[in-house]
């Protein structure tokens, strides 16, 4: 069997209900040199744990780099250009801006970088990305650490969902059709990479906002 990581040959992407999902498609020296970049990210602008505007806490930490970063409180779900501290956020690193130019469009570049971890029980419920102001463009979502249970749905609530395991180093990207699909992480799978140091998992999601 090839160990993933260390086949460059990546091949064609796998499609879930329109989702398409390159596997692999960073190695591990990519996934490292991606890491050191987020780190001076959550320097910057340092992790929080967001409220919905219903004052439920999210179980994820979150923080963004780009000219807007999406956040959520009591007020509601929107993007902003400060991170809560009042920091304005760090720009996209360019390892990041690499994959969006390969997988999501090189005609401009995204505003948001939004940063996820996911440690033990850590989920996401299924939703739709929505906030954004124009959904011609694409959402490219990068798994780095523990493998997760990836959930896409259709553009209704309640159509049927199919589920795929996101490891390390793939790449999602929600376009077209499924731009609109509803998705969400059941559940990571605590101990399966060793990348993070402390282990979890980060997903960053490259949006156009306006
Ligand atoms: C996650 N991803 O993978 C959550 N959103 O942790 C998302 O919410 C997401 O994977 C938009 C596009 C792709 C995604
Ligand atoms: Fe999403």
């Amino acid at each position: 069997m090839v160990d993933r990581a260390e086949n460059n040959d990546v091949g064609e992407p796998v499609d879930l209900a329109g989702v398409r999902v390159w596997q692999g498609w960073l190695d591990r020296a990519a996934q490292q040199a991606m890491l050191a970049d987020l780190r001076a990210v959550v320097a910057a602008a340092p992790l929080v744990q967001p409220v919905t505007p219903g004052g439920r806490k999210m179980s994820v930490r979150m923080t963004a780099a780009g000219r807007l970063g999406w956040i959520t409180d009591r007020r509601g779900y929107r993007y902003a250009d400060r991170h809560p501290s009042g920091v304005v956020w760090p720009p996209i690193p360019d390892s990041v801006l690499a994959v969006w130019r390969a997988l999501g469009s090189d005609r401009r570049v995204p505003d948001c970088c939004l940063v996820n971890l996911y440690r033990g029980a850590a989920r996401m419920g299924l939703h739709q990305d929505r906030d954004e102001g124009d959904f011609a463009w694409p959402v490219v979502s990068i798994s780095l650490g523990d493998d997760a249970l990836f959930r896409v749905g259709g553009t209704e609530r309640g159509a049927r969902t199919r589920s795929l395991w996101l490891r390390s180093g793939d790449v999602a990207v929600l376009g077209g059709a499924a731009r609109l699909a509803y998705h969400g992480i059941d559940r990571i799978r605590p101990g399966s990479s060793d990348l993070l140091e402390g282990g979890g998992r980060i997903n960053l999601t490259l949006r156009v906002v306006v």
